[in-house]
């Protein structure tokens, strides 16, 4: 059984997630608009796993007895200044996601909540893979600014991306 705190905690990470797919997909349309389409594809397969991230949530907090509060997801932003801007923010929200996890972890062993700590070991491992995904892109889209021939040859690489 959760306690009440963990369970509201829990069901606070849904709506982290949930806010990360939209944000991610946000970030697809903005790509699709720019006629950039494996960036956008990479944006649209990342918004499906942040959906599979909630899931695992939901599944979890009923496992345990507890139930599940969906709350509402503020609209993301639409635009950014370049490429490299839209995936700079989405490197900075990965961090965020991970400071959040982190807390939970923190949390749940405060509440000596063994079976919630050892639950969140595969976030703590998914986050360093999230950021480990998205730095590099970032990284090199920076790097390019505005040079057409680096955008497209960055935007054919995310495009090989097969799997959410
Ligand atoms: Fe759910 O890992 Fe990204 O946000």
């Amino acid at each position: 059984m959760l306690t009440d705190t963990m369970e509201a905690a829990l069901n606070e990470q849904i709506r982290e997630e949930m806010y990360s797919s939209y944000l991610y997909l946000a970030m697809s349309a903005f790509f699709e608009g720019l006629d950039l389409r494996g960036m956008a594809k990479w944006m649209r397969l990342q918004a499906q796993e942040e959906f599979g991230h909630a899931m695992k949530l939901f599944d979890y907090i009923f496992e345990r007895g507890g139930a599940v509060t969906l709350k509402a997801l503020a609209e993301p932003q639409a635009t950014w200044a370049s490429p490299a801007a839209a995936f700079a923010a989405a490197l900075a929200h990965e961090r965020h996601i991970t400071a959040c996890i982190h807390r939970l972890v923190e949390q749940a062993a405060a509440e000596r909540d063994h079976g919630t700590v050892n639950f969140l070991q595969w976030f703590v491992k998914e986050q360093v893979e999230e950021e480990a995904s998205v730095e590099p892109i970032a990284r090199r889209l920076e790097k390019i600014g505005d040079h057409m021939m680096g955008l497209l040859l960055i935007d054919r690489e995310t495009g090989g991306r097969t799997e959410d």
